[in-house]
């Protein structure tokens, strides 16, 4: 009859699906019900140079509860990419990773040479003295957009320096 539903092979996935999410968001519960307050320190992209640019940024939770970064877009770029740099006997490469958590009550640091933001193929017009929007996607708290301005390269790596002397009065 015309009336009969077509079979539905998505049903099984999607009963698995949900049970999955239920069991995340226990573990995610389990201990912390409070709410993500999520704060986005001053950020800033280099120039780009063959076809990328570094973006240094900090985020913070200044919640009760925690929240996880599951990426970044922006409209000045091809895409944007978290990566982990990895040093082995000495040599530097890096790993692209999907997110990044950021529990109650701390940073995290996006820098060259640890977790970092890069840039995938950045428009050509981005140049020092300009700024442009970045989108955080955090799981919990939503979309985040962030202004980032253009800084020379090596004004970049000063700024890394100085922040990681931060710690040091
Ligand atoms: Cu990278």
């Amino acid at each position: 009859m015309a009336t009969r539903s077509h079979p539905r092979p998505d049903a099984g996935k999607l009963v698995t699906a949900a049970a999955v999410a239920a069991t995340v968001l226990a573990l995610v519960g389990c201990g912390s019900s409070g709410e993500p307050d999520i704060e986005v320190g001053r950020a800033q992209a280099s120039e780009p140079v063959a076809g990328s640019a570094q973006v240094v940024l900090d985020v913070t939770n200044l919640g009760d509860g925690p929240d996880t970064i599951a990426g970044a877009d922006t409209t000045s770029a091809f895409a944007v990419e978290m990566h982990q740099t990895i040093v082995d006997d000495g040599s530097h490469s890096m790993t692209e990773i999907e997110t990044v958590d950021v529990d109650a009550g701390e940073t995290v640091r996006f820098r060259p040479g640890q977790v970092h933001l890069m840039l995938v193929a950045p428009d050509e017009e981005l140049a020092v003295g300009g700024t442009f929007e970045l989108i955080l996607h955090l799981e919990r708290s939503g979309d985040v957009t962030v202004p980032v301005e253009v800084v020379d390269l090596l004004d970049l790596a000063e700024g890394t320096f100085d922040e990681t002397d931060d710690s040091d009065p």
